[in-house]
């Protein structure tokens, strides 16, 4: 296939998980504006696909994304970097409504590393590098790397990846709370279809108001979370899957789950 015509972005799908893989391997991974768009509706796509559950995204071994594509927006002024929307992708993800894993090995940095955090997990290889180095090029992050970092590492640490591009090891972003689990490069990739064809076989609207709720924790004040989550749990006990999950409990059997 000609380079031009190549798919930026692969899909697999294995029963109840869709596994996207970033592929522009020759820039690192680099978020041009058409790996960011086809990203993104792949994702809205799949997301309305009643027979996915959980999406796995991953790059390669290398790196899971080394940040925004620095050639494309160097030249570019606030004006049109306004006009086009450039970060306007990353609200798109937000809305995605099932749990997305992100897969990390090697360099995951910058626009790389704001991708990953919009995601619902991480597992890590054991050379995953997290960072913003923004600082680098004499900008600061753009899609949500102050703010999710932030409040995932605590004021201390994101003030010096921000202002000093300190990078995170695996084991430091596991201790600092980033990531949910480190494994061996081998591995890392089969770690997060397992855990994603767990939460795939769980109760589907569960799953879903779940990570809606748990996503607020980041956006709202206490009060209103705690509101939104309560309205959430009332809501689920209209679902047949409720009636089913309570009475399997009871009676000492699996719940069949019918996202209803
Ligand atoms: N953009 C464009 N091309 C890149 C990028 C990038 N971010 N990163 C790597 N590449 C390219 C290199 O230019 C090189 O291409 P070529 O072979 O044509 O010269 C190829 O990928 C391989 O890279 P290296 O030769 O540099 O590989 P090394 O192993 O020596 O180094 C690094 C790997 C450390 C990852 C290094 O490439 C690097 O420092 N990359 C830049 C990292 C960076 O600064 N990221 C932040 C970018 S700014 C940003 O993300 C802002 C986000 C704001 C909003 C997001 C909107 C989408």
């Amino acid at each position: 296939m000609a380079a031009e015509n190549k798919d930026l972005v692969t899909v697999e799908l294995r029963e109840r998980v869709a596994l996207l893989r970033l592929n522009r391997p020759e820039a690192m991974n680099a978020l041009n504006t058409p790996l960011m768009i086809e990203l993104m509706d792949k994702l809205e796509q799949l997301d309305a696909d009643d027979d996915v559950g959980v999406f796995v995204l991953t790059g390669d071994a290398r790196a899971f994304a080394a940040g925004a594509d620095i050639k494309e927006m160097a030249e570019s002024s606030s004006v049109e970097l306004l006009l086009k929307g450039h970060i306007s992708p990353f609200d798109r993800i937000r809305k995605i409504s099932k749990p997305i894993i992100a897969a990390v090995s090697g360099w995951c940095l910058g626009g790389g590393n704001e991708l990953a955090m919009s995601c619902d997990m991480i597992v890590a290889s054991e050379t995953a590098r997290f960072g913003q180095p923004e600082i680098n090029l004499g900008v600061m992050p753009g899609a949500g790397g102050t703010q999710r970092l932030t409040r995932a590492v605590g004021k201390a640490l994101a003030m010096e990846m921000v202002l000093n591009n300190r990078t995170l090891t695996a084991e430091e972003a596991l201790r600092r709370g980033l990531v949910n689990k480190v494994v061996p490069v081998e591995r890392h990739l089969d770690e997060a279809l397992e855990l994603a064809a767990e939460i795939a076989a769980r109760a589907p609207l569960a799953v879903r108001l779940g990570k809606e709720a748990v996503n607020r924790a980041f956006e709202t004040h206490l009060a209103d979370g705690i509101q939104e989550e309560r309205q959430a749990f009332y809501f689920l006990f209209a679902s047949e899957d409720q009636k089913e999950g309570m009475r399997a409990f009871s009676e000492k059997r699996k719940p069949k789950w019918k996202g209803r």
